[in-house]
C-alpha cells in the first residue's frame, strides 16, 4: 500500500475510534409537528422556477457582487428593484418565470427537464392569516435532494436527504401579506450522499411532497406517540415545545375506548403515559385494521393522530404479530404513481391505487416500500386498509462507508423516518440497507445503523436486504451483519440474471440460520406488457415472467424458515440505466403491472399463490 493511502486509512480509522459515543436523543429532529392540527395552509400549486446550471445563485465570482446580483434568485425582488429610479438590469425574474405543479418532480413537468440533474430555484408567493402570539413553521415533506430555503430574502433553513420531512421556524420572517418563499433544490448526488451517485431508479429532482405553513400557539405539542407493548400496556409520550413547556398539565384521550389519561410534563417539557390497555381494545391486524382517534391535549393546543395498536416480535424463525405467527405476503413498490409520465406525486389517491393492487388484487398483507422512506400518504393508507410495511433508508449498493459525515447523514435519515412514522401500526420492519457488498467498513457502518434503530425504536424489527453467496446449487449468506438483524432478508435473481435456466432454479438449496426468520426481499424478471412468446418463452416476454414466478415460488416453498415474500416489483418504474431499445427505453420492466396499470400474466400467478396460502 502506498504511504499516502496508508496514512489516509490510518487517519480514518482513528477518526472512527475517536468518534464520541452515540447518543440516540441527539438524533431527534429539532422540530416534528406530528399529527393533524388546525391552522395549516397547504402551499401546493403552481410555483415558478428558474434553472441554475452553473449555480450562479450561490456564487459571487471574483467578488463581482453587483454582477452576480443580476442573476441572484434568492434575495432579489426584481419588481421592487425595477420600480426604483435609475437603471436596473437583471437576467432572471422568478415572478415571471415558467411554472410547474408542486409537489412533483421536475423531470416530468416538461420535456426540457426530463434528465436535468442540478440546481433549480423555485418561488411561491402567498399571504398568511396571522394572529398575535402565534408561531409559524414551514414543513417540507420531502425535497430531493438538497434544499436551501429563503423567506422574504432571508435564509431560514437547509436540509439534505430526499425522502424525509424537515421543518423551519419562520415566526420572525413571515408577513401577513406578500410573502416570497424561494427554495433552491439541488438534485445532485455525490460520493458522500445517501444514496450515492448510481441507483436503479429515476433522479426525480424537486419538491416532491407537499409544503405546508403551520401555525401554533407559543407553546405547542411538537411530538406525541402511543403504542401497545408486549406486556399489554399502552405506553407513550408527549413533547411540548415553547416557553411554557415545563411542568404543564396535558391529557391523552381515546373517546372510542372511553379512556382519558392526564399527565404532567417534566422540566424538559416531556410527559409520559403508561396504562394497562383496556379489555375492549381491538388489536390492529391486516384483516381487521382497527384505528383509533387519539387526541393529545395541552393548555391551548390539541392534535389528533389515528393510531392502530399491535405487537410485533420474533420467536426462533417465526414472526409474531400480536403473538400469532404470520407469513408476509407482499411485493416491493417504488414511490411512483401509475400513469405514463409519473412525477413521484404519490398523494392519497395514488397511494390507494398502488396499495389497492396489493391488498385486493394480489391478496397481500405486506408491502416493501423500497428503497427509501415513502410519502406519508402510503403509510396512512397502509394503516387504514391493513398492510404490514417494510420501511427502508436509501443506503443502497454503496455509499462512502469510511466517512463519519455519511454515517451521520444516514443516521439522521433513519431518525427522521422513525420519528415521522412511529405511530403507524403498519410499519413493522426497519431496513438499514439494500445489497451492500460485504466488507469490513460496510459492516461497521451498518452495525452503527442497527444500533441507532435499536436505540430509537426497540419495538420494531430490524432487517436489511442482503446479497447471497453461491456454491454449486447451494445458496448461503456469509454476512457478519446477520447477528445485528432480527429478520434475515435476501434478494435472489437466479433464472433472470446469470446463466441459470428455470430448471436450475428448482435445484437450488438454501443454507440459512435455522433460528431466524428469512424473507425473500426481492426476486423478479423483466416482461414488456403485451409481449407474448408462448412458443419460445424468451426473456422479456410475459410468458417467461410467468414461468420464472412459478419456478421461484416452488423453490421458495421448500425453504423451512421462509416467512415472507416481496417480489420485485409491483409496477414498471422509470430507471435511466435501463436502456434496452426494444423492451425497456428507460423503464425497469420487472413490474407485475405496466406503468399504466395493465396487469401482466404473472400478476395472477402471484395472486393465486397468496390466495392458496390463506
Ligand atoms: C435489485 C435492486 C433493485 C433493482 C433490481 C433489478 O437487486 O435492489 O433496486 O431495481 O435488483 O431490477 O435488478
Amino acid at each position: 500500500m502506498p504511504m499516502k493511502r496508508l496514512l489516509t486509512t490510518l487517519t480514518l480509522l482513528l477518526a472512527w475510534i475517536a468518534a464520541p459515543a452515540f447518543a440516540a436523543d441527539t438524533l431527534r429532529p429539532p422540530l416534528l409537528l406530528i399529527g393533524t392540527r388546525a391552522n395549516v395552509q397547504d402551499l401546493s400549486g403552481r410555483w415558478t422556477y428558474s434553472k441554475d446550471l452553473y449555480r450562479t445563485g450561490f456564487t459571487d465570482i471574483n467578488g463581482w457582487v453587483a454582477k452576480s446580483r443580476m442573476q441572484r434568485h434568492r434575495d432579489v425582488d426584481v419588481a421592487a428593484e425595477e420600480s426604483k429610479p435609475g437603471p436596473a438590469f437583471f437576467e432572471f425574474d422568478l415572478d415571471r418565470g415558467p411554472a410547474m405543479d408542486i409537489p412533483g418532480a421536475w423531470n416530468s413537468a416538461t420535456p426540457e427537464l426530463r434528465y436535468f440533474d442540478g440546481l433549480i430555484w423555485f418561488q411561491r408567493r402567498f399571504d398568511a392569516a396571522m394572529k398575535a402570539g402565534q408561531r409559524s413553521f414551514l414543513r417540507f415533506e420531502a425535497v430531493n435532494y438538497r434544499a436551501y430555503v429563503y423567506l422574504n430574502g432571508k435564509e431560514v433553513g437547509r436540509h439534505e436527504g430526499g425522502f424525509t420531512p424537515f421543518i423551519v421556524e419562520v415566526t420572525d420572517t413571515l408577513r401577513a401579506q406578500g410573502n416570497r418563499l424561494v427554495v433552491g433544490v439541488d438534485s445532485k448526488h455525490d460520493a458522500n450522499s445517501v444514496p450515492g451517485e448510481i441507483t436503479d431508479w429515476d433522479l426525480y429532482g424537486g419538491i416532491t411532497r407537499p409544503v405546508k405553513l403551520i401555525q401554533t400557539p407559543a407553546t405547542f405539542i411538537d411530538d406525541a406517540t402511543l403504542r401497545l407493548t408486549e406486556a399489554g400496556r399502552l405506553a407513550g409520550s408527549l413533547q411540548l415545545n415553547g416557553p411554557q413547556a415545563a411542568n404543564r398539565a396535558v391529557n391523552l384521550r381515546i373517546a372510542a375506548l372511553n379512556l382519558t389519561l392526564p399527565a404532567r410534563t417534566d422540566a424538559n417539557g416531556e410527559a409520559r403515559f403508561d396504562v394497562a390497555a383496556p379489555a375492549s381494545l381491538k388489536r390492529w391486524t391486516p384483516n381487521a385494521p382497527t384505528l383509533y382517534d387519539v387526541d393529545f391535549e395541552a393548555d391551548g393546543d390539541k392534535i389528533r393522530d389515528r393510531i392502530g395498536f399491535r405487537t410485533i416480535a420474533v420467536r426462533g424463525s417465526e414472526i409474531l404479530l400480536n403473538g400469532q405467527p404470520i407469513f408476509l405476503k407482499g411485493i416491493c413498490i417504488h414511490e411512483e404513481e401509475i400513469g405514463p409520465n409519473p412525477a413521484r406525486r404519490v398523494d392519497d389517491a395514488a397511494a390507494r391505487r398502488l396499495l389497492g393492487e396489493v391488498k385486493n388484487g394480489l391478496h397481500g398483507n405486506y408491502v416493501r416500500l423500497s428503497h427509501y422512506p415513502h410519502n406519508e400518504a402510503m403509510l396512512r393508507v397502509a394503516d387504514e386498509i391493513g398492510l404490514l410495511v417494510w420501511s427502508e433508508i436509501p443506503v443502497y449498493w454503496t455509499v462512502n462507508w469510511d466517512s463519519p459525515a455519511t454515517l451521520d447523514l444516514a443516521r439522521r435519515m433513519q431518525a427522521e423516518t422513525i420519528y415521522r412514522d412511529r405511530n403507524r401500526a403498519s410499519v413493522v420492519l426497519w431496513s438499514i440497507g439494500n445489497e451492500t457488498p460485504v466488507a469490513e467498513n460496510r459492516t461497521r457502518f451498518h452495525t452503527a445503523l442497527a444500533e441507532t434503530v435499536r436505540a430509537l425504536d426497540p419495538s420494531r424489527l430490524i432487517s436489511a436486504a442482503l446479497l447471497v453467496e453461491r456454491k454449486g446449487d447451494t445458496l448461503h449468506i456469509a454476512d457478519p451483519l446477520l447477528k445485528e438483524l432480527d429478520v434475515i432478508a435476501v434478494n435472489t435473481y437466479a433464472g433472470w440474471y446469470g446463466d441459470d435456466t428455470l430448471a436450475d432454479v428448482g435445484k437450488l438449496r438454501w443454507e440459512v440460520p435455522a433460528d431466524k426468520p428469512l424473507l425473500f426481499s426481492e426476486f423478479g424478471a423483466d416482461a414488456k406488457a403485451g409481449f407474448r412468446d408462448p412458443a419460445l418463452k424468451r426473456k422479456f416476454s410475459e410468458d417467461y415472467q410467468v414461468d420464472y414466478y412459478r419456478a421461484t415460488l416452488a423453490m421458495a416453498a421448500k425453504v423451512p424458515t421462509l416467512r415472507g415474500l416481496s417480489p420485485w416489483v409491483l409496477k414498471d418504474f422509470r430507471s435511466p440505466r435501463r436502456e434496452h431499445p426494444v423492451f425497456q427505453n428507460g423503464w425497469n420492466r420487472k413490474g407485475l403491472i405496466s406503468e399504466t396499470g395493465q396487469r401482466k400474466l404473472a400478476f395472477d400467478v402471484l395472486a393465486e399463490h397468496y390466495r392458496s396460502l390463506k
